[in-house]
């Protein structure tokens, strides 16, 4: 997610700007010439980890998902047991937000200065060198389709004990207890990116690590996203019926730096819309997360400080030392 504070009022969407035709960007969404995508170009060649939840050897399974989020931090999953006709609903329902008129719309609106972060929003600045990202989005805690929320929990309570095992942990409900249990919270985020006449130029989300657990994201078939590997921009390929799992900060906490919480990005098109569906999984904010006791010893000291998530959300957003 973005961590920058923005707000809804007096905000010119980035879809209605990208309805007017324009030709060329306003200079608060050019990027500066090191950030661009045409100087920061993915890498040919290196494809992210695709993992199969049907794989039958479960111990293949574990080394799978733990070296993928050891080393990359994503993965994208296949055979996860989502149904076609589910993905099918979940993307009906993002379309159609963004469909309706711009006052519609705007009846969904979040406002920050009133503490309501939840709805219809587009990242403002703080201050002149900051730059705006060619992305609105539609934020909330996720209650889209009850079924679409039964599954991600699902697959997120397996991915979870998977990891478990694969930090040698005895129990495998070890790392979904220090999460809160049943007490974890899905947060939903549709990301709608309109096509761009300079898509070189600008960046539809800028580079991030998510503050959540686990990040499951499902794409239209636009390619943009792009994740950080060994100081290299690597593209992710469109794969139709995958999942696209991302580690977030709380799982490296608790893992103490064995996962790693994956950098990434997302770029734009200059003909297509691209869309994605984010399901950020977060402990409650009373949760106190920090690296494992059991993962901590004299040859491998705690890397993090240990806090609530409450704090560490407060301080990630308003970009305050962890
Ligand atoms: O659109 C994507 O694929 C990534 C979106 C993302 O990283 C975010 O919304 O935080």
């Amino acid at each position: 997610m973005s961590t920058a504070v923005e707000q809804s009022m007096g905000v010119e969407r980035v879809q209605s700007l990208a309805l007017k035709g324009i030709s060329e960007l306003p200079a608060h969404f050019v990027r500066s010439e090191s950030e661009r995508p045409e100087n920061s170009k993915a890498v040919e060649g290196i494809k992210v980890p695709v993992i199969s939840l049907s794989q039958p050897n479960k111990d293949v399974l574990v080394h799978e998902i733990s070296k993928a989020c050891s080393e990359w931090g994503f993965f994208a999953l296949t055979d996860h047991g989502v149904s076609q006709s589910l993905f099918d609903q979940l993307r009906y329902v993002g379309e159609e937000f963004f469909k309706l008129s711009a006052e519609e719309k705007e009846r969904h609106a979040n406002d920050f200065s009133s503490g309501k972060v939840e709805g219809y929003g587009t990242k403002l600045v703080k201050n002149n060198d900051e730059k705006l990202e060619w992305v609105d989005y539609y934020f909330h805690l996720i209650e889209v389709t009850e079924e679409y929320t039964k599954e991600v929990l699902r697959v997120n309570y397996r991915i979870l004990e998977l990891l478990s095992e694969g930090l040698g942990l005895e129990e495998k409900s070890s790392l979904k207890n220090k999460l809160g249990g049943d007490e974890i919270e899905l947060e939903m985020k549709i990301n709608m990116y309109p096509p761009c006449p300079q898509p070189q130029l600008v960046l539809g989300v800028e580079p991030h690590t998510d503050m959540s657990a686990l990040t499951i994201i499902v794409p239209n078939d636009v390619l943009g996203l792009q994740v950080w590997k060994d100081g290299n921009w690597i593209a992710v390929d469109y794969f139709p019926d995958a999942l696209y799992v991302h580690v977030g900060d709380q799982i490296e906490v608790l893992s103490n730096g064995k996962y790693k919480s994956v950098l990434h990005r997302s770029l734009v098109n200059k003909e297509r819309t691209r869309m994605s569906w984010a399901v950020f999984s977060t402990p409650p904010h009373e949760a106190v997360i920090g690296p494992l006791s059991s993962l901590v010893n004299d040859q491998t000291p705690s890397k993090y400080s240990t806090k609530t998530y409450g704090e560490y959300r407060y301080r990630k957003i308003n970009r305050l030392p962890q």
